[in-house]
């Protein structure tokens, strides 16, 4: 399918607001391909379908995570973190996408992981400090995206953290690791 038909196929899945999110994270990560050096066609690619499965019911979800074995502790946790995971085995069914690197980034693009590659981290941070987004420190992030990649990628996992936790909610053991693997990688 060329760029066009899978942008239509996207835009088709997610409402208008979402579709405009994800136009912008596609620039963002562009942007930052440009500065750190990644492959623009994947982060292109990744971006543009990290958040296909968003609006999937949570009975659809839950389906795919039992029937493909993704990560069963998914269930427990919030179902924020559901449409990563199923939209990288979506992705594959629907478009034929089977680059790993691409499927990781967009499986990973919300818990992250330890030892994130070059496109994990661009997608993760894309979808973060995008311009529509108001996180509290969000500045902040975007002003350390200018200069490192890691230190920016690390701050917005601590904000995250602190969010969730401000709001009693659980942290997917997946982020603590991500969030505990980039200390180490920014000392
Ligand atoms: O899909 P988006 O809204 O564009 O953004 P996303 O995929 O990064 O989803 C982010 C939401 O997921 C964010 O509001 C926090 C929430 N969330 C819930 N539990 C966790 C979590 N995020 C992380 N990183 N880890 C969690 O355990
Ligand atoms: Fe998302
Ligand atoms: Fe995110
Ligand atoms: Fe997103």
């Amino acid at each position: 399918m060329n760029r066009k038909d899978l942008a239509e196929a996207v835009r088709q899945e997610l409402p208008k607001t979402r579709w405009e999110h994800t136009l912008r994270v596609v620039d963002t990560a562009l942007e930052l391909a440009d500065r750190f050096g990644a492959d623009r066609e994947k982060v292109d690619l990744a971006a543009l379908l990290h958040d296909f499965c968003k609006f999937w019911p949570e009975k659809r979800m839950e389906k795919v995570i039992r029937d493909r074995d993704l990560p069963r502790d998914l269930l427990e946790h919030n179902v924020e973190l559901w449409h990563a995971f199923v939209g990288a085995e979506a992705v594959r069914d629907r478009f034929g996408i089977e680059d790993g690197e691409i499927l990781d980034a967009i499986r990973y693009h919300t818990s992250g992981r330890p030892h994130m590659s070059l496109l994990d981290k661009i997608i993760l941070l894309a979808d973060y400090i995008e311009p529509g987004r108001k996180f509290p420190g969000v500045e902040e992030v975007r002003q350390l995206a200018r200069e490192d990649l890691d230190k920016a990628v690390l701050k917005s996992l601590d904000n995250t953290l602190v969010f969730l936790i401000h709001r009693g909610q659980k942290v997917y053991p997946l982020t603590l690791a991500a969030r505990n693997d980039m200390v180490d990688r920014v000392r």
